[in-house]
């Protein structure tokens, strides 16, 4: 007889987490699946949201500051950017940070692909090494990604999508990759502040964050097989103040039993699917992350609202 050849199948891992999640008491679906081409869409819409401030206050702490995080973190770095999409944010910082190369990385390849080959013409001085991964899961660099002055980027506060543990995870993660190479992060925070606003940010008046809400669930159906009608579907977000997080939610309007190949389960109205955490830090509390994580804090700069911190930490000694 042949041998067995054992096959990893990613589709049909994706569809076991959603399903898993799915039949889970409270109910929820990881935040990473809001980004299919449509969730990227109405993600860039709120960015331009009045009341979603994070990324307006993270361009101008850019613009003010980038020359100021230049020269603290000294130029030729390997700039490695996590969650990269159109690549734009770093593309703003190469002629401040001057990076000896630049190593791209997101979940999603073609995006990526295309977002590189714009960008190489116009930086032909700077290799440029794409990598496509879901890093949340293991942050892996390729044997081509030099060790010489890492410089890990994490902007947009996207690093708040982490509970507290498994961003730290993450910074143990990138620490472990920059040992021996004089390395470091450049992350983007937002800010703990007042309920009102930051409820408002993830509930505004137009409905962009109840549509990008929602919208998941057009994306599991199509990953999981699932029956969700998203008209049975309420989005609320709210602010959990003892969590120090923003709780995005999906409830039922009404009874909804949904089903899947071969399974089903039943939704009381009012039940809620648990959709996003974003974790909002003071200053000293991620400082603090980043200290147990073996990096040590060298500079940090927040707009004129202190709605948002740019921080850059550098690999401690040992
Ligand atoms: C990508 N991430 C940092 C956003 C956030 O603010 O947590 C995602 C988002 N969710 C609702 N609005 C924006």
């Amino acid at each position: 007889m042949p041998p067995s050849v054992e096959t990893f199948d990613p589709q049909a891992a994706i569809r076991a987490e959603l399903l898993e999640g799915l039949l889970a008491e409270p109910a929820h679906i990881a935040s990473k699946y809001f980004y299919d081409a449509l969730g990227c869409k109405l993600f860039e819409a709120i960015c331009e949201l009045p009341e979603y401030a994070l990324t307006r206050n993270e361009a101008a702490i850019f613009a003010e500051h980038g020359a100021a995080m230049a020269r603290a973190i000294g130029p030729g770095c390997t700039l490695i950017d996590l969650g990269a999409g159109n690549c734009a944010k770093a593309a703003a910082l190469f002629p401040l940070l001057h990076p000896s190369q630049y190593v791209p990385i997101d979940i999603s390849q073609d995006f990526l692909l295309e977002s590189v080959a714009r960008l190489q013409p116009r930086f032909a001085h700077i290799e440029m090494t794409p990598v496509a991964q879901d890093f949340s899961e293991h942050l892996q660099l390729p044997a081509s990604v030099r060790a010489e002055h890492r410089l890990f980027f994490y902007p947009g506060s996207s690093i708040g999508n982490f509970s507290p543990s498994q961003a730290l995870a993450l910074l143990r993660r990138m620490r472990a990759l920059c040992l021996g190479c004089d390395g470091g992060v450049l992350i983007g925070i937002d800010l703990l502040k007042d309920k009102a606003v930051l409820e408002a940010a993830y509930d505004d008046a137009l409905g962009l964050t109840a549509a990008f809400n929602l919208n998941l669930l057009r994306h599991v159906n199509r990953l999981a097989g699932t029956d969700f009608d998203v008209k049975q579907w309420l989005h609320r977000a709210h602010f959990n103040a003892s969590l120090g997080r923003v709780e995005m939610h999906l409830l039922a309007a009404e009874d909804v039993r949904l089903s899947w190949p071969g399974q089903q389960r039943f939704f009381m109205s009012g039940e809620s699917i648990h959709t996003e955490n974003s974790f909002k830090y003071s200053t000293e509390g991620f400082t603090e992350l980043l200290q147990r994580a073996g990096f040590e804090a060298q500079g940090q700069w927040t707009d004129a609202d202190q709605g948002f911190a740019v921080i850059h930490a550098r690999a401690s000694a040992g």
